[in-house]
């Protein structure tokens, strides 16, 4: 039975990963952190099924313990502080995590897990305003404390695959989404927003820039892109997107159509402003097409319908 070690189970891409890999056969442990409120509700469908092991990515003992007992062929380096906004607020906090966090996972990797693949989950926004469309081989220019540090990230990976032959894959992963995305980024905002008109109140929907454009994919396609990458017969970069842009504008649009209503919305709100931003990001991914066989089935308004019905269905 191949086993796994996920960080940042908990989180929308862990709980799609870990149902993936449970459905293949895989023995999954995942890496979680103390809250004094437990937070494994992303986990339902495969709770029983995944070893829950206490672990923080800003202490290298116990990444060090919990490879020793999980004992991977697989790890998912998942865990970060993911929020661009955020990074600004607690910039040293996310680059202890979001970075140096992935060079803790590479060194228990290096030490407790000989032979082990890993995958480190590296993001679009290192890109920054980069010309679109952006692939493999499109200079990183990030313009966020969360793209710097994730752009650290992405070069240790790939110093420790060259350094120590370690099969270490990176992923540049285009946005994707889905009903588990946190309710602070702006696709989960907008369609609890929209559901929340859909239901007769009359909410007002505050964003920042609605000229900002993304790549927005469905996370559950994403996570098969992470698993092809470390089957692949070496370690290599892979850019994940659906080749499409929208922005933020589009998609209050979409929502509402999908709602099948209109409410008032605010533009240009100073609390969710931010320092810099990232405006046309596009991803071209050929190289994962051809060599991984990897394809996003899901586009623009097949995302907005998913979430948008996801929002109008939750309980509240
Ligand atoms: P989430 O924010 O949903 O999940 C982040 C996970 O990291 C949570 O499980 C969280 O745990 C965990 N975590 C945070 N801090 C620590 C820490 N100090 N120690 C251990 N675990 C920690 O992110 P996503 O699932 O959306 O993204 C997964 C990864 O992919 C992230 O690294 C993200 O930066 C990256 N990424 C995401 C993209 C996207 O569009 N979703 C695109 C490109 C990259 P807890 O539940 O306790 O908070
Ligand atoms: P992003 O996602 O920064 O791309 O990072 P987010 O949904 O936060 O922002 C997307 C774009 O929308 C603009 N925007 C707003 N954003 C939020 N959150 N709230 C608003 O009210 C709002 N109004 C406009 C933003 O300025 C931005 O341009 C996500 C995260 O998952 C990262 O971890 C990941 O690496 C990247 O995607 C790829």
């Amino acid at each position: 039975m191949t086993r796994a070690l996920i960080t940042g189970v908990t989180g929308q891409d862990g709980s799609y990963l870990a149902e993936l890999l449970v459905g293949k056969g895989y023995d999954v442990s995942g890496l979680v952190r103390r809250l004094s409120t437990p937070n494994l509700s992303n986990l339902g469908a495969v709770r029983g099924r995944v070893a829950v092991l206490d672990g923080d990515l800003l202490d290298q003992s116990s990444l060090d313990h919990a490879v020793r007992v999980a004992q991977p062929d697989e790890i998912y380096n998942l865990a970060a502080q993911s929020f661009v906004g955020t990074s600004w607020q607690q910039p040293v906090l996310t680059s202890e995590v979001t970075g140096l966090g992935a060079l803790r996972v590479l060194e228990a990797a290096r030490r407790f897990a000989d032979g082990a693949r890993v995958y480190q989950a590296g993001s679009s926004e290192m890109f920054g305003n980069s010309p679109a469309p952006q692939d493999e081989s499109t200079p990183f220019l990030p313009r966020s404390p969360y793209g710097v540090a994730k752009l650290a990230a992405f070069h240790f990976a790939r110093t420790y695959r060259e350094s120590y032959g370690m099969f270490v894959a990176n992923g540049i992963l285009f946005n994707h989404e889905s009903p588990r995305r946190g309710e602070e980024f702006v696709t989960r905002k907008v369609a609890a927003w929209a559901a929340r008109v859909a239901r007769g109140e009359r909410p007002v929907l505050r964003l920042g820039n609605p000229d900002a454009r993304r790549d927005w994919g469905y996370a559950p396609e994403y996570v098969e892109l992470m698993w092809r990458a470390l089957q692949h017969d070496r370690p290599d970069d892979f850019v994940g997107a659906t080749g499409e842009t929208h922005s933020v504008l589009e998609f209050v649009s979409e929502a509402m159509s999908v709602a099948g209503c209109t409410g008032p919305v605010e533009w240009g709100s100073p609390e969710v402003a931010r320092p810099a931003d990232v405006f046309d990001l596009r991803g071209d991914a050929s190289k994962a097409r051809r060599e991984l066989g990897w394809e996003p089935q899901t586009r623009f308004r097949g995302l907005v319908g998913i979430m948008v019905r996801a929002e109008i269905s939750r309980p509240y």
